[in-house]
């Protein structure tokens, strides 16, 4: 997978050696899913109008700017037809080969983790936007737009943490707000209509994707002792784009959402409670008390069988015509 090559390279180059000697001896890894998106926010100007003439007087090459809200939700979300699941990996150390870990071992560790994630969302863009002329193309005052199942592949995180084996996924997820999930890819939208009236139909296009999970407010649960976890938290965003011909790369952009002064996505303008899932991906090394219970375990069960040799059992699941 292109990411897990990234996370090798990365980790076992010079770039990163002050964690590259302990992390690159072990690896932990993490099959991941965000379970669900709450951001909403707004109002923001959203080129939405057909405005050819510019009798707004701030259109930009047929565009009309509508304030907005916008909210984001993942698909699967979606109670009716639910769409695909955002599924990704975090990988601490590497390469990740999800080799037997040892939690009594790697505590204490510094790790450089790389997280991932294929995002399915759903936006609702309402205009709510009374000004004259200030409508969606072809719709009335206060109408929404669905757009379901966007795909931005490869939201990527790359940032320092310390293996503590008392806590949730080893207290290697999710990444501090100071490294936040930003896009590698570009997710494009056709809009199916003309908006700024030249004879080409449009589209929406997302090249920027930056989502800072909030250090504040978290909530950590465990499923299955250090097998299964959920993380709740606060998060904040910013989407950036533009709007455009079908046949372009994208003319008049937009923001969604908004940075504070350290660059940060600002959570108070594009935010909200957002919930995803880990699972550890390596076996865990078995506790050497537990070792030896499963050594007698194994044992009994030997004598139980041999014991009961001779009798015959039906076994429905491996019936061969007869009894066996
Ligand atoms: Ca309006
Ligand atoms: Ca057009």
């Amino acid at each position: 997978m292109k990411t897990k090559h990234l996370f090798t390279t990365l980790c076992c180059s010079g770039l990163l050696m002050a964690y590259a000697d302990q992390s690159c001896s072990a690896d932990v890894l993490f099959d991941t899913e965000i379970l669900s998106l709450n951001l909403s926010g707004g109002p923001f100007p959203m080129p939405l109008a057909s405005d050819p003439g510019n009798a707004l007087g701030d259109s930009i090459s047929g565009y009309g700017f509508v304030n907005s809200s916008v909210q984001m939700t993942t698909s699967s979300q979606r109670t009716s037809s639910p769409g695909p699941q955002s599924l990704g990996q975090a990988c601490a150390g590497g390469p990740c080969s999800g080799a037997p870990v040892d939690p009594n071992a790697l505590d204490g560790t510094s790790f450089f983790v790389s997280s991932f994630f294929d995002v399915y969302f759903d936006l609702v863009i309402t205009d709510v936007d009374s000004r004259p002329g200030r409508d969606y193309a072809g719709q009335p005052d206060g109408a929404s737009i669905q757009l379901q199942d966007v795909l931005m592949s490869n939201l990527q995180s790359f940032y320092a943490a310390t293996f503590d084996k008392t806590q949730e996924s080893f207290d290697l997820l999710m990444p501090p707000e100071t490294d936040p999930h930003i896009s590698a890819s570009i997710a494009d939208i056709p809009l199916g209509a003309d908006i700024n009236g030249n004879g080409t139909n449009d589209k929406l296009v997302l090249p920027l994707f930056f989502y800072s999970a909030w250090n504040s407010g978290r909530v950590d649960t465990t499923l299955i002792t250090n097998q299964l976890w959920h993380h709740e938290y606060d998060a904040g965003a910013v989407l950036e784009g533009s709007v455009g011909d079908v046949t372009s790369s994208g003319t008049v952009p937009f923001v969604i959402g908004a940075q504070l002064p350290n660059g940060l996505p600002d959570p108070a303008a594009f935010g909200g409670r957002d919930k995803v899932e880990s699972k550890l991906v390596n076996p865990l090394v078995p506790e050497p008390a537990s070792a030896a219970l499963m050594g007698f375990g194994g044992l009994f069960l030997i004598r139980r069988r041999l014991s009961f040799r001779p009798r015959s059992v039906d076994r429905p699941g491996h019936n061969m015509g007869g009894r066996l």
